[in-house]
């Protein structure tokens, strides 16, 4: 048990994972779901239906092939896979076992996952062959290279000196193993700020079933639904909120699309029935926008769409009930913990403005001043929180780190600027800190700036976030360069560096001198002006 765990308050544990509803690890789970809801369809994929006694079986047979590599309880395993079949009895298997996975995105590229291999020394690395036009196979040789401790790469497809991830599931009986406690770490996960400096977020097994089962029980999940998962899979929404595991604990199937496109979606939401979406806003623009020209697809089966991620403006939030004909439900998430949702029984109008209450009874939501003082509700100031599931700590971070994420009294600084509405709704209307959020992908303007600094033909560089109105904001970077140069070798630049795609700058102004501010600092509100203009 972690120290941690406890946080005293007023004399009382206001809530210990001792007090956590399922005293289980996440690797049990699926046996114990076999015994539940046999025969059902627990997930869809490639058109296939795995039935829960199949995913538990197939989650045994991969346990075998981990264990025949070595890999133990507590290992650090890096897993890159897209939304496939092969990515659930992964996370299961490893968590079986009680080694940590360490869920990247399928997007992320080397100058992204250096600092987390460095960081956690991996023994081995799941990747895919390829995803959306990319071959892993450059990526995963320059990762071998920079990381001696990695035994083994393991590729769900066909690449030479990797182990072929469809060779592990093996029949015959398992050896004896160490396995992890309910209060253990189960996975890493990665901060939405992750920078140069990675920050690795540890959830335990009890705990994070808890996140799930309490999002569940928010959004009313029951073993009728189904819910297809469009955005990358390995995220913290789409695993627990209330996401695969949230269908799993109460019997409804999952339905994985392979890419988070509307295209793709529309046909699989009439062949499965699916009755719920789990969205970031710019999808259901997408969505919306398709709907209202194309009604070849039948998408009545849908219950209801929880959107989150990054700020859903209002406007679009109201067309989500009559266009699409379900129940909107705004949800205010973080890898670090805590999840706010609207609920079923909220007006249109309540759901459309504002991303509802914690989950939990445990979460403690606070409004703060710069001096961390409580600000009258209605006040918009930092938006800090602690509780049952929320993380204390980063994984192997500096003091530094954690001091400047945590309150003494173990309150998360999400960076977010927010209030609380008169309803008592969590209303957030964007960020404290400078960190971009780009159709729910979270960039930090300080490692694009590193990056583009490093070409010799750019002296200085600073980039801003501009609204805009499809993806919530754009990249925008200043530069100052002695001689002319484009957007298009700007970012060819930048990809040499194996920066990944989502972070490219969408515009590059050149400049002569930065705007400085009255203590000298660059001006980022003149720059977002300069660039809005
Ligand atoms: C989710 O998790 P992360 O860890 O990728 O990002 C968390 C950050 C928040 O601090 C906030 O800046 C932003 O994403 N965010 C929102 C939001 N939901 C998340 N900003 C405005 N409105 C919202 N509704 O993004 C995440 C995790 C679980 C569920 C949903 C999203």
């Amino acid at each position: 048990m972690r120290e941690t765990d406890y946080i005293k308050r007023d004399s009382e544990y206001y809530f210990t994972l001792e007090n956590a509803p399922e005293k289980r690890t996440i690797g049990e789970m699926p046996a114990i779901w076999a015994e539940k809801f046999g025969s059902r369809t627990a997930f869809v994929a490639d058109d296939e239906e795995i039935s829960y006694n199949e995913m538990s079986a197939k989650t045994d047979l991969l346990v075998k092939g981990f264990l025949s590599l070595g890999i133990k309880k507590g290992d650090h395993v890096i897993v890159q896979l897209p939304n496939t079949a092969s990515f659930i009895y992964t996370m299961f298997a490893l968590e079986k076992i009680g080694a940590l996975p360490v869920m990247t995105l399928p997007a992320q590229r080397v100058s992204d996952l250096r600092g987390i291999f460095e960081t956690v020394s991996p023994v081995t690395y799941i990747i895919p062959e390829s995803y959306l036009g990319y071959n892993y196979s450059e990526m995963a040789k320059q990762m071998k290279e920079i990381t001696p401790s990695l035994r083994y790469i393991i590729c769900d497809g066909e690449m030479e000196d990797t182990v072929r991830f469809s060779s592990l599931f093996l029949e015959g009986a398992a050896p004896e193993y160490e396995k992890p406690a309910y209060n253990d770490i189960a996975h890493l996960l990665l901060s939405g700020g992750t920078t140069g400096t990675p920050k690795l977020i540890p959830r335990c097994h009890a705990e994070y079933l808890y996140n799930s089962e309490k999002a569940a029980e928010r959004c009313g999940v029951t073993e009728d639904d189904v819910l297809l998962i469009a955005i990358p899979v390995s995220h913290n929404f789409s695993l627990s909120a209330f996401g695969i595991l949230g269908v799993f604990l109460n019997g409804g199937t999952v339905v994985l699309c392979p890419y988070p496109s509307v295209d793709e979606m529309l046909p699989m939401i009439e062949d499965w029935g699916v009755t719920a979406l789990q969205l970031v806003p710019v999808l259901v623009s997408a969505l919306i926008d398709t709907v209202s020209w194309d009604d070849s697809c039948d998408i009545s089966s849908l219950r209801i769409i929880v959107v989150g991620g990054s700020v859903f403006e209002k406007e679009l939030a109201m067309k989500v009930e009559p266009e699409l004909d379900c129940k909107l439900v705004q949800v205010f998430g973080t890898a670090e913990g805590i999840i706010c949702m609207t609920s079923l029984d909220d007006s249109y109008e309540v759901s459309a403005s504002c991303q509802g209450k914690p989950i939990s009874e445990f979460d403690e939501i606070r409004i703060v001043d710069e001096g961390l003082n409580d600000l009258p509700q209605g006040e918009l100031g930092e938006f800090i929180e602690r509780g049952a599931y929320t993380i204390h700590n980063y994984y192997m971070a500096s003091d530094e780190v954690n001091s400047a994420a945590f309150t003494p009294s173990g309150f998360y600084r999400t960076g977010d600027k927010a209030k609380i509405d008169e309803n008592g709704n969590l209303v957030v209307v964007g960020r404290i800190k400078e960190q971009i959020n780009k159709g729910g992908e979270k960039i930090m303007p300080s490692e694009v700036e590193e990056n583009l600094c490093k070409a010799d033909f750019i002296r200085d560089a600073a980039v801003v976030g501009v609204p805009d109105e499809v993806m919530g904001s754009r990249i925008c970077a200043f530069i100052i360069s002695d001689r002319e140069t484009t957007l298009e070798e700007v970012r060819a630049f930048l990809k040499s560096l194996g920066m990944a795609d989502y972070k490219m700058p969408d515009s590059v102004y050149q400049i002569s001198d930065f705007p400085l501010t009255k203590v000298g600092k660059v001006d980022k509100k003149a720059l977002e002006e300069q660039a809005k203009a």
